[in-house]
């Protein structure tokens, strides 16, 4: 297979570029990475010329370009079947795509208030209004995952799947901002995801990138 390349935004900063950078790495999927520092002077420009949306992250692959993190989790799950991307289970996995799928498209307040900056932990940051209302929702998705699906392994359903890859960058703004109230399956399923070698090489990228400024 030709190679893969993945482009991405800051590692401190872009959530999104983390989805599928974490799905690939924590997966053994081999891959190119690309970088593009974003809120520079030339960003844009960059962006535009080499991105299809003017966005990251997006992912190259011989003459094609996919764009979105969530499509991009899907494509790589097709090259690469024996990775077994979604659970087996067809309920499970029904399950897991709702999960991933409110991700990429909610949690609004909590995106927008709480925004990922991978290098800093336990800030106090407000969780008034919407930003409760979403870590409720993310307490009580991650706390029936792991409760109903989640017996074979430490992950979400057990083993890891896409849905983990989904909410890395939500376990990082779940270390780097409090207060916060967890269940003790959620509270354990965070620290198991930031403890892992892949989220730990992102935040030595994120702190090597902080440090070149
Ligand atoms: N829905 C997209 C969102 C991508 C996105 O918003 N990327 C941000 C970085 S995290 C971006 O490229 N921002 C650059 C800009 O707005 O100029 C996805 O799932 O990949």
């Amino acid at each position: 297979m030709s190679d893969l390349t993945l482009t991405i935004g800051d590692k401190n900063l872009s959530s999104w570029s983390l989805r599928p950078w974490f799905l690939m790495t924590q997966a053994g999927i081999p891959f190119t990475e690309e970088n593009i520092r974003l809120d520079r002077p030339t960003s844009r420009k960059e962006l535009s010329e080499k991105s299809p949306s003017g966005l990251v992250p997006f992912l190259t692959h011989d003459e094609l370009q996919i764009w979105d993190s969530l499509a991009i989790a899907e494509y790589v799950n097709e090259l690469f079947p024996e990775k077994q991307l979604w659970p087996e289970d067809r309920q499970a996995r029904a399950i897991a795509r709702a999960v991933s799928s409110e991700m990429h498209s909610g949690f609004s307040a909590l995106r927008t208030v709480w925004p990922m900056v991978f290098t800093r932990e336990g800030l106090s940051h407000v969780t008034s209004g919407g930003v409760s209302r979403d870590i409720d929702r993310i307490n009580d998705l991650w706390t029936l995952c792991r409760k109903t699906y989640g017996s074979g392994g430490d992950f979400l359903f057990g083993k890891f799947s896409i849905a983990d890859a989904m909410y890395a960058p939500v376990v990082s703004r779940f270390v780097t901002y409090g207060p916060l109230e967890l269940s003790p399956e959620a509270a354990t399923y965070r620290d198991m995801m930031f403890a892992l070698p892949a989220m730990k090489k992102w935040g030595d990228g994120a702190r090597a990138e902080v440090a070149a400024g």
